[in-house]
C-alpha cells in the first residue's frame, strides 16, 4: 500500500488553507530523484491541533537529567509536573563500582507539591527548606532542581536558591530553567540540560577508568536495560565504559567524562550539543553509533573497531560477533520467517524512527511511514559522513591533522584515532564520501516521512495505508488498537526490554512476531472494514 501526492492532498483537504499550508510542509513522500528533500521540522506546532510533542521541562528533567541516579532531582512546581514523569521512562538504574545501593534515588518522586500561595507570594523558601530537608535526609552527592511553567511565570529565582544552597550544603545544586513553555517541543529541554552538565560537572573529575580502549556513551538512557546490553557487548570486546549520558549514569563518572578517548553518540538528537562542545573543549572525537538491529550493531562495532585502529580490538570485535551471531541469527531467522514482507508505521520522538529501521528490515519488515515528534531537520535529511583523523593525545590541538569537511551544514566525522596521517589517507579512500545517514537517505521510493505528526493524519495515513504494526508513543498507542493494529510502545517498551543489541534484537522480534500475529485482531474491526466510515 502507498500513498500518491494526490492522496497527500486528500488529507490535507479538509483543513483551512494556512494550516494546510503549514503541514504540506511537514509531510514528504520519498523521492531519490531528488537530491536532499528537504523537510520543515523543529517549528510551533499550530494551536489546537493534537500534537504528540512533550514539554521542555520533559526533555530536561526526564529525558537528560533524571537519569543520573545519585543526585536527587527536584521537581519545583505543582505537584502533577513531578507525578507523570516519576518512573514512567523506564531508565534503569543498579548500584555499580561508583554508587552504593543508598546513593540511588531513582524510583524516588521530589518535589516542592507549589500550592496557590506559593504561586501568589513565591516559592523560592518552601524550595530551600525543601533543599535542606534533601541533605538532612539522603546527604546526595549532588542536587538538581529543575523548574516547571508557573516557576518561570511568577519569577522565582531558582538559580540564586541553588547558589546559597550550595553554599550551606558544600555539594553541587545545579537549577535548570526549563520551564515546560519553552522552546517547541522537549528537545529544547535536552539542549539546557546539555549546557548546564557540560559547563558545572563534565570536567570536574580526575579519575579516568583503566582500560587501553576507553570510551563515553552519550545519549543511551538504558529504557529497559538497552545500555546494559550494550555495556555488556562493548566490555567482552574490551572497551572500558568510563562514562554513559545518561542512562544508568551517576554524577561521578560524568565528572570523569573528559577523561576517555572517543565518545560514541548513540541519540544525536538529544546530547549532540555535549558531543560538540566536547570535541571543541577536550579535542575528544564523537562516533555516531546504532546498536539498534543485528546488522546496524555489528556495522557499529566493526566501525568503533577500525577507529581505534588496532589489530587486537578488529580481531576481538569479530570473535564477539561471529559467537553473538551463532545465538541471534537462528532466532531471528525464526521471526522472519513469520514478519517477512509485513509493514510497519514509526513515530517516535527524535532518534528511534530511524534506528528501528534497521531492527525491522533485518526481520524483513520495512517502516512505509516514519517520522518524529521534534527531530531537527538534519535527524532527518542525514549527516554526510567524513572521515577525520586524531592521530594522538598531542595531535588534537593540531589543525590539520583534524581534516575538516569542506561545508559545514549537516556534516559529520567519522573518527580515526592513533592513526598517522599516510594511514589515514589510506583509509580514506575505502571511505564512500559525501555518503549521507540519517532518516531520509535511509527511506525508500513512495514511503512517508511527517514530523509532528497529530492525531487527524495518524489515523488517515493508518486508514490509507494500513500497515501490519505501529511502533508508537504512549497516547498513540491506543489509537492504534482502537483501528485494529496491534503496536509496540517504543518510548519506555511497554513492561519490556531491551530492545538494543542482540539480546534485545532477540526479545523484540518475539514481541512483534507475537503482537502481530495475536488473535485478537481478528476480532477487532478496523473502522475501514465496517463499511461505515470512509474509504
Ligand atoms: S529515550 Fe530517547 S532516543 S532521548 Fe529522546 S530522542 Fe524521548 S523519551 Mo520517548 S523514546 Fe524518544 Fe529518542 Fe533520544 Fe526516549 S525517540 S521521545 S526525548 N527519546
Amino acid at each position: 500500500m502507498a500513498i500518491t501526492e494526490k492522496g497527500m492532498e486528500d488529507l490535507l483537504a479538509t483543513y483551512p488553507d494556512t494550516v494546510k499550508k503549514n503541514r504540506k510542509k511537514h509531510l514528504l513522500i520519498k523521492n531519490s530523484a531528488e537530491a536532499c528533500q528537504q523537510i520543515e521540522a523543529n517549528t510551533r506546532t499550530i494551536p489546537g491541533i493534537i500534537s504528540q510533542r512533550g514539554c521542555c521541562f520533559a526533555g530536561c528533567k526526564g529525558v537528560v537529567v533524571g537519569p543520573i541516579k545519585d543526585m536527587v532531582h527536584i521537581v519545583h512546581g505543582p505537584v502533577g509536573c513531578a507525578y507523570y514523569s516519576w518512573g514512567t521512562r523506564r531508565n534503569k538504574a543498579r548500584a555499580d563500582d561508583t554508587t552504593p545501593k543508598e546513593n540511588i534515588y531513582s524510583t524516588l518522586c521530589f518535589t516542592t507539591d507549589m500550592q496557590e500561595p506559593d504561586i501568589v507570594f513565591g516559592g523560592e523558601k518552601k524550595l530551600s527548606r525543601m533543599i535542606d530537608e534533601v541533605v538532612e535526609m539522603f546527604h546526595p552527592r549532588a542536587i538538581t532542581i529543575s523548574a516547571t511553567c508557573p516557576v518561570g511565570l511568577i519569577g522565582d529565582d531558582i538559580g540564586a536558591v541553588a547558589r546559597a544552597a550550595q553554599e550551606r550544603h558544600g555539594i553541587q545544586v545545579l537549577a535548570f530553567n526549563c520551564e515546560g513553555y519553552k522552546g517547541v517541543s522537549q528537545s529544547a529541554g535536552h539542549h539546557i540540560a546539555n549546557n548546564n552538565i557540560m559547563e558545572h560537572v563534565i570536567g570536574k573529575g580526575t579519575q579516568r577508568k583503566p582500560g587501553d580502549y576507553v570510551i563515553n556513551i552519550l545519549g543511551e538512557y538504558n529504557i529497559g536495560g538497552d545500555g546494559w546490553e550494550i555495556e555488556r557487548i562493548l566490555k567482552d570486546i574490551g572497551y572500558t565504559v568510563n562514562g554513559i549520558m545518561t542512562g544508568d549514569s551517576s554524577y561521578v563518572d560524568i565528572r570523569n567524562l573528559h577523561l576517555a578517548d572517543l565518545n560514541l553518540v548513540q541519540c544525536h538528537r538529544s546530547i549532540n550539543y555535549i558531543a560538540e562542545m566536547m570535541e571543541t573543549k577536550y579535542g575528544m572525537p564523537w562516533l555516531k553509533v546504532n546498536f539498534i538491529g543485528v546488522d546496524a550493531t555489528c556495522k557499529t562495532l566493526r566501525e568503533l573497531a577500525r577507529c581505534f585502529n588496532d589489530e587486537a580490538l578488529i580481531g576481538r570485535t569479530e570473535e564477539v560477533i561471529a559467537r553473538e551471531l551463532a545465538i541471534v541469527e537462528p532466532v531471528i531467522e525464526h521471526y522472519r520467517k513469520i514478519l517477512n514482507g509485513k509493514t510497519a508505521f514509526g513515530f517516535v520522538g527524535g532518534s528511534r524512527s530511524h534506528h528501528y529501521q534497521h531492527l525491522l528490515r533485518d526481520l524483513g519488515m520495512e517502516m512505509i511511514v516514519a517520522g518524529y515528534e521534534f527531530a531537527h531537520r538534519d535527524d532527518y535529511e542525514g549527516r554526510q559522513v567524513i572521515p577525520t583523523i586524531k592521530s594522538d593525545a598531542d595531535s588534537r590541538n593540531i589543525p590539520e591533522l583534524h581534516l575538516k569537511p569542506d561545508e559545514e551544514l549537516y556534516q559529520d566525522a567519522h573518527v580515526y584515532l592513533n592513526l598517522t596521517k599516510e594511514k589515514f589517507e589510506e583509509i580514506k579512500k575505502n571511505v564512500p564520501l559525501g555518503h549521507y545517514e540519517g532518516m531520509n537517505p535511509d527511506m525508500k521510493d513512495g514511503e512517508v516521512i511527517i514530523d509532528d505528526i497529530n492525531h487527524y493524519e495518524f489515523e488517515e495515513l493508518v486508514r490509507k495505508l494500513k500497515p501490519d504494526l505501529i511502533l508508537t508513543g504512549v497516547r498513540d498507542k491506543y489509537i492504534a488498537h482502537k483501528l485494529g493494529v496491534p503496536s509496540r510502545q517504543l518510548h519506555s517498551y511497554d513492561y519490556t526490554g531491551p530492545y538494543a543489541g542482540f539480546n534485545g534484537a532477540m526479545t523484540f522480534a518475539r514481541e512483534v512476531a507475537n503482537a502481530v500475529t495475536t488473535p485478537a485482531w481478528k476480532l477487532v474491526t478496523a473502522p475501514w472494514e465496517d463499511g461505515k466510515s470512509k474509504e
